[in-house]
């Protein structure tokens, strides 16, 4: 993690009344002048409004990116890898600022934006700067696919949009990039710190929107889409992409399984189950949202979290003391609430912290399953939200077969203090990640992604950039 010289949690998020289209350098309005408001999770309220793309407004951006991406390619390896080197520092020096715009626009608490979303999202400009130059030795004559259309969801808003625009510039590529419609907040402050970091215009550009316009960039002229998103949407993508010049990568739901076997650590156990669910309120692709525990040991297990939980902070986002922040939209909310519904109408056993909720703005309170069949609604569906679903095994065999019983495949943890029980277990999940005694640690240099309806392509490290390379 990086450190921060100065500027307390207050820091001013410096956020425009209004935002326009970032486009070929420069802010812009909508061809057909249509706007939308971002709203803070936590009130309710309208904190700005940004500009919406239209199907001309698309179509323009690409043309940006096309012609400044021969340019771009062009440049030394090193000299591309300088302006990614300038983004990351500014992001380490606006840390701050974009902290509290990030809690503001999305509801997650202040100590995750400032101590993971921003410094991730820094790390990750860093990590890629540094391929920028070497890429050649690792694929020699590698060539840059073009202009990549890239549509991010709303959980971390900053840190998807790093994951998605620094490898493509770092590989020479160039990219018009839709954040999701709750959360465009961090990404238009991104495209000002482009301009001070005096990228060159087209390299990138970024479109407010929602789902009309990420589709218009589906079907536009670029050569690559990456998309990380619900599964449904995810289908559709690549149902238009089908049969055209475009490549595609996917990351897309999960209903990851955290397995805890009875010689598991249990301190650490019990901090990795909720740090698997209910950090950033669980809106979390690769969370540990089914608790797998060994019979034995399960009441012992489950009413530790729950004492645990019970001392966790839910309130006001950008008080550094809180843990759990808002849900980020009042659809989100609705989804949830209406899984959870389903959960008690089928018969699992709820129970939940009991805290006082904040009046206004979306709130749920931190959720447990338990008494959970393998075929209940909450065993299956991403809920993607605070709510942990318990069931239990007797033997590994049990536990491997019932991780696996979903159509996801995004991420998995084992916790048991037998390093042979890990790697029995470890290589018969089916998921693109497997944690071991931890749950939700990421690096740069760590590819990420699914199998089976969770997605294909991976995201980070060198086989993240191979994603933006012919
Ligand atoms: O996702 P959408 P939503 C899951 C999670 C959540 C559910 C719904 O279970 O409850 O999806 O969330 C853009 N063509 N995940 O409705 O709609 C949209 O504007 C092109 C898991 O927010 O998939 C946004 O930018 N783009 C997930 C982005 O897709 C389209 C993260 C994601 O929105 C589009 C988010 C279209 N036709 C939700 N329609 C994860 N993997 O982390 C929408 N979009």
């Amino acid at each position: 993690m990086f450190e921060y010289a100065s500027a307390p949690e207050s820091a001013p998020a410096n956020i425009n009344d209004h935002y326009g289209l970032f486009l070929d350098g420069e802010f812009t309005e909508a061809g057909a002048g249509e706007k939308a408001g971002g709203v803070n999770p936590a009130t309710g309220e309208e904190a700005y409004t940004y500009a919406v793309a239209g199907q001309a407004d698309v179509e323009r951006a690409v043309k940006a990116a096309r012609r400044a991406q021969k340019t771009w390619a062009a440049l030394p390896g090193i000299e591309r890898g300088k302006y990614l080197y300038r983004i990351a520092r500014l992001l380490q020096e606006r840390g701050r600022e974009f902290a509290v715009a990030e809690t503001i626009d999305n509801g997650k608490p202040i100590k995750e934006t400032r101590d993971f979303d921003i410094p991730q999202a820094a790390q990750h400009f860093f990590y890629h700067a540094g391929w920028a130059d070497k890429l050649d030795h690792v694929r020699p004559g590698a060539e840059p696919l073009g202009v990549a259309g890239q549509v991010i969801p709303w959980n971390f808003p900053l840190l998807m949009l790093a994951w998605k625009i620094a490898p493509a510039l770092a590989t020479g590529n160039t990219v018009v990039l839709k954040p999701a419609e709750t959360t465009p907040l961090t990404a238009l402050k991104f495209a000002e710190l482009c301009q001070e970091a005096e990228l060159p215009p087209g390299v990138v550009n970024i479109l407010g929107g929602a789902g009309e316009t990420g589709a218009a960039i589906v079907d536009s002229d670029v050569d690559k889409i990456a998309f990380t998103g619900s599964t449904a949407v995810g289908r559709r993508i690549a149902r238009a992409v089908a049969g055209t010049k475009k490549r595609l990568t996917l990351e897309l739901g999960g209903k990851g399984a955290n397995i805890v076997f009875a010689d598991a650590p249990v301190d650490q156990a019990v901090e990795g189950i909720i740090k698997g669910v209910f950090f950033n309120q669980g809106h979390v692709c690769c969370a540990g949202s089914r608790l797998l525990v060994q019979e034995s040991v399960a009441g012992e297990v489950v009413e530790r979290v729950k004492a645990r939980l019970s001392t966790l902070r839910l309130g006001d986002p950008l008080d550094k003391n809180t843990d759990i922040g808002a849900i980020n939209s009042a659809e989100q909310l609705e989804r949830i609430c209406d899984l959870v519904g389903q959960g008690e109408n089928e018969g699992a056993s709820l129970w939940d912290t009991g805290v006082d909720l904040p009046e206004n703005g979306f709130w749920h309170r931190p959720t447990i399953f338990t008494d959970v069949q393998q075929s209940m609604t909450v065993a299956r569906e991403e809920i993607f939200g605070p709510v942990l679903s318990v069931l239990t095994f007797r033997t590994p065999a049990e536990a491997v077969a019932k991780a696996n019983n979903t159509p996801y495949g995004l991420a998995a943890g084992v916790w048991t203090s037998d390093p042979a029980q890990l790697g029995w277990t470890a290589d018969r999940l089916k998921a693109g990640v497997v944690w071991a005694n931890t749950y939700n640690n990421f690096d740069p240099a760590s590819p990420f992604g699914g199998v089976k309806e969770s997605g294909y392509g991976r995201e980070s490290g060198r086989q993240g950039l191979e994603g933006y390379l012919k």
